[in-house]
């Protein structure tokens, strides 16, 4: 008798416990030690994770002749728009396999928004200003968190249960399945820590803004 009330006690805490979203903070750093901001992680495993309803669309500007901001992660699923602030015109376009598309010359907000469907890097150009680039990052499901300034991350509303969680950069080395970790979320906030060999930033080339490119 006493074991089933036992018994009975832990399958009620176990009951409890799984009920209550959980949370997985931790850290991003370096191969020095040193935080890495502006890296995304997220949940590669399970991929068809529950996502909030469709939300409106996603905005990647044009500004100043750069795309603002210059790394966009999304789930798959969701649409972004391309409106372009500047007085000229700009050519939108990306060759990479996850979404090929192109937004002939347009300006203001003519272009139509585009579905982002399949995860993966997509690498966005402008054909008339070379040095214009920028990646929107296709993630499998909506549970990404991008690092802070200090390196730090947050994925909140997480149910019990295992996932694989990884961590992305523009300048990592690593692939992310590479570096994925297993992680049992059972009643409990876990902590996570990554290490990314980053290569060196590419610098912007000098004719940003030039006169001859308008
Ligand atoms: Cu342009």
């Amino acid at each position: 008798m006493q074991a089933l009330k036992v018994l009975l006690a832990f399958l009620a805490m176990a009951a409890a416990s799984s009920a209550v979203a959980r949370t997985i903070t931790g850290q991003v750093v370096g191969a020095d030690g040193k935080p890495v901001a502006n890296a995304v992680v997220f949940v590669q495993e399970p991929a068809a994770l529950q996502s909030a309803a469709a939300s409106s669309p996603a905005i990647m500007d044009q500004f100043n002749k750069a795309f603002v901001p210059e790394m966009l992660p999304i789930a798959a699923g969701t649409q972004v728009r391309f409106p372009n602030r500047d007085q000229i015109r700009h050519h939108v376009y990306s060759f990479s396999r996850p979404k090929r598309f192109e937004l002939p010359l347009y300006k203001g907000e003519d272009a139509p928004p585009v579905l982002f469907d399949k995860p993966g890097v997509v690498k966005i150009g402008c054909n008339i200003h070379d040095w214009m680039s920028a990646i929107i990052l296709v993630l499998p499901n909506d549970r990404f968190a991008v690092t802070q300034d200090d390196g730090t991350f947050s994925l909140p509303d997480l149910d019990s249960g295992q996932y694989t969680i990884t961590a992305w950069h523009a300048q990592s080395r690593d692939k992310t399945e590479d570096i994925a970790q297993r992680v049992a979320i059972a009643g409990k906030d876990a902590q996570l820590t990554f290490k990314l060999s980053l290569a060196p930033a590419r610098s912007r080339p000098a004719t940003r803004g030039a006169r001859w490119d308008q």
